[in-house]
């Protein structure tokens, strides 16, 4: 599949510092590591409506992991699936009498649209899970061949008790796993499973239903959580940097994600850091395509919003929080917008070489973007009410504000 156009990333003087990062599987802040190539996988949409706030604020978080990184001057591969095929999607599909691949397609190409608007940076391999099925089916049959999958009615279970890791992502307790399972995707109920948490890796064809040759799996389509591992390790391998994704898919998908490919290779750990963002609501609870109280990216973006601005408004609230989509969470982005523009609209002003540090430290501890921002208002108040000689300073702080937000002023 291809992805959408980079927007260019100006380079900054000096060099960026190391990210600390809040790790949900040690529960900590950690220091990574990366070598000269830092590997991140970000899980992708579910393309069966159009891009939310939600989903926005999600990749906005793991675009500015890659933002920090770049400043570092390192590379960054970066991997994102698409799930073209699964439950939601083809429900969806049945539900408004349409071909699930158009619904696909279409929405993904919005969500291309939406991403380039809001200047995310595009992933190297941006992969469907229907083009990652003939790397999914061998691995299926190696868990099964290893005694770490079984068979139930034609369907294939991974069994989460092979992997002495397993819970180690998200370090829930027995019940709340329990809950979760049933409520995002799992089927804790089926009678004859081994375990009631074991996730399905194959699910043998159904009746009108899309379905794919599993060699000897049967014909069929793959489980959730083996389709971003067998993406990931294709074109990461073990142990890469950031597993990342919003906090309602560290149980089970990551939690699952981690032991399948742990147990798989006989390696540990599946990923470095498992980072989440937190979730957006509107009127209380937390957007959800399932819900459909929802704000889309394209709605405003139609209704003429500029995509700076709401970028600037992801950009307000920390990603680990979880908060709300307001009409005035907005409003008080364009207004700021509008001031920084202002503030950079002259060729000199204050000098801003200690506020490219402050912007650096403030993404580098844990992206704490709102102090960020709170940084450049302080340099935007003073520029625009004092002014000031310095040649070229209202550049450096666009051409910063740009490579570390992703924000074109
Ligand atoms: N295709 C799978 C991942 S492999 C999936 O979860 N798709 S999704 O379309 O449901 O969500 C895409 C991303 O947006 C996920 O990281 C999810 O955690 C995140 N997300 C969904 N709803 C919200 C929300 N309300 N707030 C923040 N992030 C959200
Ligand atoms: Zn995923």
């Amino acid at each position: 599949m291809h992805a959408w156009p980079a927007s260019e990333v100006p380079a900054l003087p000096g060099k960026g510092r190391d990210l600390r990062i809040h790790d949900t599987a040690t529960g900590g802040r950690i220091t990574l590591d990366p070598g000269p190539v830092a590997r991140i996988y970000v899980c992708g949409i579910t393309p069966y409506d159009a891009t939310h706030m939600g989903h926005a604020a999600t990749y906005n978080a793991f675009d500015l992991v890659q933002r920090v990184w770049l400043d570092t001057k390192r590379q960054v591969h970066y991997v994102q699936n698409v799930t073209d095929v699964d439950d939601p999607l083809l429900e969806r599909a049945v539900r408004d009498g349409q071909d699930w691949t158009e619904l696909a397609e279409r929405e993904t190409a919005l969500f291309r649209e939406d991403m380039t608007a809001l200047r995310m940076l595009p992933p190297k391999h941006y992969i469907g899970a229907v083009e990652a099925i003939p790397g999914i089916v061998p691995l299926v049959e190696r868990l099964r061949d290893a005694g770490a999958a079984y068979e139930l009615d034609g369907d294939v279970y991974f069994s989460v008790e092979t992997d002495p890791h397993f819970g180690g992502v998200s370090n829930l307790d027995a019940e709340a796993m329990r809950l979760l399972c049933a409520e995002r995707g799992g089927d804790p109920e089926r009678p004859g499973k081994k375990n009631p948490l074991d996730p399905m890796l194959w699910m043998a064809a159904r009746e009108g239903e899309p379905s794919w040759d599993g060699a000897s799996l049967g014909p069929g389509r793959p489980g959730w959580h083996i389709e971003c591992v067998a993406i990931a390790l294709d074109h990461l391998g073990m142990g890469f940097d950031v597993q990342g994704g919003g906090s309602d898919l560290a149980f089970p998908h990551h939690e699952m994600g981690a032991s399948h490919a742990q147990v798989l290779t006989g390696e540990y750990p599946f990923a470095q850091a498992y980072v989440h963002a937190g979730m957006v609501a509107l009127d209380g609870e937390k957007m959800s395509k399932s819900k459909g109280n929802l704000v889309f990216v394209s709605k405003l973006r139609h209704d003429g919003v500029d995509p700076a601005a709401i970028r600037l408004a992801l950009l307000s609230h920390h990603y680990r929080s979880d908060w709300e989509w307001t009409d005035q969470v907005l409003a008080d982005a364009v207004e700021r917008l509008g001031r920084w523009r202002a503030a950079v609209s002259r060729p000199d002003g204050l000098p801003a070489e200690a506020l490219v540090e402050e912007v650096r430290e403030a993404l580098a501890d844990d992206l704490d973007a709102p102090a960020a921002l709170a940084a450049v208002d302080r340099w935007a108040e003073r520029q625009n009410a004092e002014g000031g000689t310095d040649e070229g300073a209202p550049g450096l702080v666009s051409r910063t504000v740009d490579a570390l937000l992703g924000v074109a002023l």
